[in-house]
Formats: C-alpha cells, sequence, structure tokens
C-alpha cells in the first residue's frame, strides 16, 4: 500500500498561470500533475482543494483506475471542465507515482514505444501574410516540417489566434485581465485565409504539413465551404472550423471536402467525441490529457479513435503547463494512432525555473524523456514566488455587436 498523505494545489503564474497539483505518499514518493484551465484556474483549484483532496487522503496510490473511477463516478455531477482537469492533474500526479515506484518512464507502462519520435507542428502568426511565411520559412530552418498558419485579417483590429502587437503568448495572455472584445467577419477572413495558404504553396513548396485553427468561428456550412476552398492547398488538417455541441455539424461539413478535419481541444470527455469519431466525421481528435480526464482517458479515447481510423493530434496551446506536455509525450510515443502535436515551446526563464523537465527537440520532432515517472518536476518555491494573474480569454462580436461564437 502507498497511502496518500498530503495533495497540495499551487496556482501560480511564470508567464501565464497554471494550477499544479502535487500528491505526496507516506513513503515520500510525489507525483505532479497539470490541472490548469484558461480563464477559470481558481475555480479547478477551490474544487481539488475543498472537494477533492479530502477525499483522497489515506487511499492507495496504485489504484490508478480505481481513484478516476471513484471521482468520476462516484459524485453526482459528472464531467465538465472544472471537474474533469480536476480528475485529469490527480491521474497525472498517480501515473507519475507508478512510474517512479517501478523505476519506468510512464510510455513504457502504457504497452512501450510505437515510435521512436513524436512529430510536432508548430505555431506561425503574423500581423500580414508575408509576416506569416517569413515566420513560417524560419521554423522551417530550425528543422519543422509542420506549421500552423494563422494571419491578422486586413479590416478587422486583433482577432484572436494572433498576436497583435504582442511579442509572444506570455505578454499577450498578461495584457488581459478582463475579457477583450474582439471584432469578427467571415467574409473578411475568407479573402485573407484562402489567400494564404495560395502564398504558403507558392512560396515554401509542396513538402511543409500546413494546418490552421479557425476557432470555431464559422458555420458549418461555412466550414464546408472553406474545407472545399482550402483543398487545392493539401492542408495536414483544419482545426475546430466549427462548434461541435451538435455533433452532426461535421456530417454536413464531411460531406462538402476532403480536408482533413480536426477538433476536440475542449472536449471534457470521451462522450462529447463519441459519435464524431464512430461517425468518421473528423480525422483528428485532439483532447488534452489535463481537459479531458488525464492519461487514463486519454489513452481511452485513443483506443476508441484506433477502431475507426482517427487519429491523436493533442491540443499543446501555451495554457497547458509543460507536466500536460510530458503526459502527452507519453501517449503519443505509445498510442499507435498518434499523428501529431501541437507544440509551441517552453522558451520563457521563469517557466523553466517552475518547471523542469528534460525532453529534447530536435528536426521538428520530440524525444521522450527515459526518467522514471513522467520526467518533470516543479519547484514548489519557484512557482510560490510567481503568484497568479487574473486572466481572460477574449470575446468575438460580428462588426453588429452580436456575441459570435468561438
Ligand atoms: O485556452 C484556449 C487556448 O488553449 C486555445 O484557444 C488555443 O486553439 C488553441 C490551440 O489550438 O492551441
Ligand atoms: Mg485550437
Amino acid at each position: 500500500m502507498l497511502k496518500i498523505e498530503q495533495v497540495k494545489v499551487f496556482v501560480c503564474n511564470p508567464g501565464r498561470n497554471f494550477v499544479t497539483v502535487k500528491i505526496i505518499t507516506e513513503q515520500g514518493i510525489y507525483g505532479i500533475g497539470d490541472a490548469t484551465l484558461n480563464g477559470r484556474e481558481m475555480a479547478v483549484a477551490t474544487m481539488l482543494e475543498e472537494h477533492i483532496a479530502p477525499c483522497l487522503i489515506g487511499r492507495d496510490a496504485h489504484n490508478i483506475e480505481d481513484i478516476w473511477q471513484y471521482l468520476y463516478k462516484g459524485v453526482y455531477w459528472r464531467k465538465g471542465p472544472v471537474n474533469m482537469a480536476a480528475i485529469a492533474a490527480i491521474d497525472m500526479a498517480l501515473w507519475d507515482i507508478k512510474g517512479k515506484v517501478a523505476n519506468l518512464p510512464v510510455y513504457q507502462l502504457l504497452g512501450g514505444k510505437s515510435r521512436h519520435a513524436v512529430n510536432l507542428y508548430a505555431h506561425a502568426n503574423g500581423e500580414s501574410i508575408s509576416d506569416t511565411l517569413d515566420k513560417a520559412e524560419a521554423l522551417i530552418k530550425q528543422g519543422f516540417k509542420a506549421i500552423r498558419l494563422q494571419a491578422a485579417i486586413p479590416g478587422l483590429a486583433v482577432t484572436y489566434g494572433v498576436l497583435g502587437d504582442k511579442k509572444d503568448y506570455f505578454e499577450l495572455q498578461g495584457s488581459r485581465p478582463l475579457p477583450p472584445e474582439e471584432t469578427w467577419s467571415t467574409k473578411k477572413y475568407f479573402a485573407m485565409v484562402v489567400e494564404l495558404f495560395k502564398q504558403a504553396r507558392e512560396r515554401l513548396g509542396d513538402q511543409i504539413d500546413f494546418l490552421h485553427d479557425v476557432h470555431s468561428r464559422l458555420t458549418p456550412i461555412e466550414s464546408a465551404r472553406l474545407g472545399k476552398l482550402l483543398e487545392p492547398y493539401d492542408l495536414f488538417f483544419l482545426e475546430d472550423a466549427s462548434i461541435a455541441e451538435n455533433q452532426d455539424n461535421y456530417q454536413v461539413i464531411r460531406q462538402h471536402t476532403t480536408t482533413p478535419l480536426a477538433i476536440g481541444e475542449t472536449y471534457n470527455s470521451i462522450w462529447e467525441c463519441k459519435s464524431l469519431i464512430q461517425n468518421q466525421h473528423i480525422d483528428f481528435i485532439r483532447t488534452a490529457a489535463t481537459h479531458a480526464g488525464g492519461i487514463t482517458a486519454m489513452r481511452r479515447i485513443a483506443d476508441f479513435a484506433n477502431l475507426f481510423n482517427v487519429r491523436t493530434a493533442p491540443h499543446g496551446a501555451p495554457d497547458l503547463s509543460p507536466i500536460c506536455f510530458a503526459a502527452h509525450m507519453h501517449l503519443n510515443i505509445s498510442a499507435p494512432n498518434f499523428a501529431i502535436q501541437e507544440f509551441v515551446g517552453f522558451d520563457n526563464e521563469q517557466l523553466n525555473q517552475v518547471f523542469k523537465h528534460n525532453y529534447t527537440v530536435e528536426s521538428g520532432m520530440a524525444f521522450v524523456s527515459d526518467a522514471p515517472g513522467l520526467g518533470i518536476d516543479f519547484d514548489e518555491d519557484a512557482a510560490k514566488a510567481l503568484p497568479y494573474k487574473r486572466s481572460y480569454l477574449p470575446v468575438s462580436r460580428l462588426e453588429d455587436g452580436t456575441v459570435w461564437n468561438w
């Protein structure tokens, strides 16, 4: 028996807000997990501290599956982003502990390697098409073979997905103590985005994989039309074209285009992607360990998707902590149907003071750590010196003022 003695929760801001869980056992072995929910960080921290931690003290840290079921099914209020981020962090920390006890990296406990490295896609965000393509060129020089292209839309001030006058994602988050309101126009966007990919193929050739994130700002039929317009430019995938609270939306998109479709970063459970996967309305499922219930739940989603030729492409935004990235590395290296990992890098001094990782990146691929557990550590003192700062995601409105559903 490996008794859970303490569950600690930290909310820190080394450039962005991160919620981190540390489970400490009676024997002194500990594990860490990521519970960050961008814009709702304190809700998850309270869920963990007030409602989950007290129920875990004295339980056997070895029983990962039972603890997952206990937290998921043992409450009246299942699912939901706050609840699932909390469960996810506990689950990651328990896998970390299990690996440390076994003296094996977590991927070995998941069945070993299906590949020797993890393909990454990087972000090129520009203030114009040529700025985006300059950035893409620089990433290609660094060895990246897959790049997400986003560019500012002429005629609209900053829209979600580009940086505006901010130098990076860290500065961007720090600039939103209240939700900024942005204007959206599908017509203006279409004119830019088709030209972006046309010029990208002309300038960067046909050997680089291009991706694009719509951030759910289109209706299903607009998405279908965009997929069709982008077919000549051979995208690796078109992400979050439309919201899929109504999962049949993707049937509409699917029947009109062969552009591969990806969705899932906001999903909290397998139930939200079940029909999209089994109807083969998507090609890539983008759930994240932090938001969809941890390593235990992600493994189940990957196995289910594998039955329907859907591949995994986990969310890797800057608001997922390096602990989530580490969990993804173990899942990605082991899942037979893994495709590609979103990667924005963790190139920030304060971040690296708090989270001590040891994966490596070379030629657009990441190499998993062979350290026992998740292979990442957390410096409590460094975290305590960098307190939480309230920060929000933006709200989109149409030009007439209507709240829009990105
Ligand atoms: O918190 C929201 C961000 O993680 C998300 O909008 C970033 O869409 C995103 C992506 O694909 O990285
Ligand atoms: Mg996205």
